[in-house]
């Protein structure tokens, strides 16, 4: 019999990879779907079609029980956050309930569902979970690179939030014996990434840029440093992790830094335009507390798990520039540009 997987955040980046890649193993997928006529429910079917809908919320406990209740998942992967960091600055509360006490509701639903009471409940033929961390938790960074017992000192609200979820699973694992692990990913990109985040911001200025319809590109802190990797590659982790005999946490990433600085380079030489013409400095666009540098040491991974990273971050960023090169020219054969480019 195939195994049942339901995904929170199904309708994000990594949802629609993780939900592609475990069709391809032959998984039966759920996505959990927040409120009525989401619009991004429509999105993610055309993308991924033989994908099934549970209604929940990660902000509502009992949903999260019927949730479970109607899909009897194997696993369940927890990617439901508000990923966009700086938004944590502007409503840490909200950012706090759902990338914090979400992750505590689902660990609850799964107790509850299992019946896992005691702390000598077995572990074997519960449903197995997966919690989306950050490397954002290592924030002012104790040790470079970073690895699995590097200290935590996040520089956000966001981060903050992201330790707690990743520490209630580590506890719910200790407590009562469930299988729940924490992937603590460094960044990951692809041509899906939403436009708010600095390399799809990047390439679709790039590309707009290069079809004469824009000039400018206003950016925040150029020398920001971080390991950026391809969010197809990582999603395989997150299954290879729920896959292991005994529970763990383990580090995600390439090893590599860049600056925001060379990912502007990058883009702008991949479309033969210099890129110091058009970036601007734009302080608003500059936190709070900053991140200055993240690097992942992702050895545990690679020798356990099997894992390792294939698109080398130029590739990366060459790869999301010529899809919003080709998105914003048929766009442009069809006279929607703008409203095309109001939607990303
Ligand atoms: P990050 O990703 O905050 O690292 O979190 P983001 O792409 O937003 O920022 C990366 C770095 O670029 C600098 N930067 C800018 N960032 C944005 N968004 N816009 C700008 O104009 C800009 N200029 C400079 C930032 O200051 C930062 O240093 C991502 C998210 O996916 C999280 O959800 C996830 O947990 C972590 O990666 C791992």
């Amino acid at each position: 019999m195939s195994k049942r997987a339901l995904i929170t955040g199904v309708t994000g980046q990594d949802g629609s990879y993780l939900a592609e890649h475990l069709l391809a193993q032959g998984y039966q997928v759920w996505g959990l779907m927040r409120g009525q006529a989401n619009p991004r429910k429509s999105r993610i079917s055309r993308l991924v079609s033989e994908l099934s809908f549970v209604d929940g919320d990660l902000m509502d406990q009992a949903s999260l029980v019927s949730a479970l209740d109607h899909v009897q998942p194997d696993e369940v992967y927890n990617l439901g956050a508000i990923s966009f960091v700086p938004m944590s600055w502007q409503q840490p509360e909200l950012v706090t309930e759902i990338n914090g006490a979400g992750v505590l509701r689902m660990l609850e639903a799964i107790r509850m569902v299992s019946g896992l009471n005691t702390s000598r409940s077995t572990r074997s033929g519960g449903i197995r979970f997966y919690q989306a961390s950050s490397s954002e938790m290592f924030g002012k960074v104790a040790e470079t690179p970073q690895r699995e017992s590097t200290q935590f000192h996040p520089r956000s609200p966001y981060g903050v939030a992201k330790a707690y979820g990743h520490f209630i699973t580590r506890n719910y694992r200790e407590s009562f014996n469930m299988y729940g692990v924490s992937g603590i990913l460094f960044n990951h990109e692809s041509p899906r990434r939403g436009a708010e985040f600095v390399t799809r911001k990047i390439s679709l200025a790039v590309a707009q840029i290069k079809l004469g319809l824009q000039d400018k590109l206003a950016l925040g802190n150029l020398d920001a440093v971080r390991d950026w990797g391809f969010a197809g590659d990582y999603v395989k982790a997150m299954h290879l992790m729920l896959q292991q005999d005994e529970p763990g946490d383990y580090v995600i990433g390439t090893g590599v830094m860049h600056s925001v600085r060379d990912a502007v380079r990058i883009a702008f030489d991949a479309v033969g335009l210099d890129w110091e013409d058009h970036v601007v400095i734009d302080p608003s666009l500059v936190r709070p507390a900053e991140v200055e540098t993240l690097c992942a040491d992702s050895s545990m991974a690679r020798a356990a798990l099997d894992w390792a990273p294939t698109v080398k971050f130029e590739e990366l960023m060459q790869m999301m520039v010529e899809s919003d090169l080709q998105q914003a020219s048929r766009t442009r054969d069809y006279g929607e540009l703008l409203a095309a480019a109001d939607s990303w």
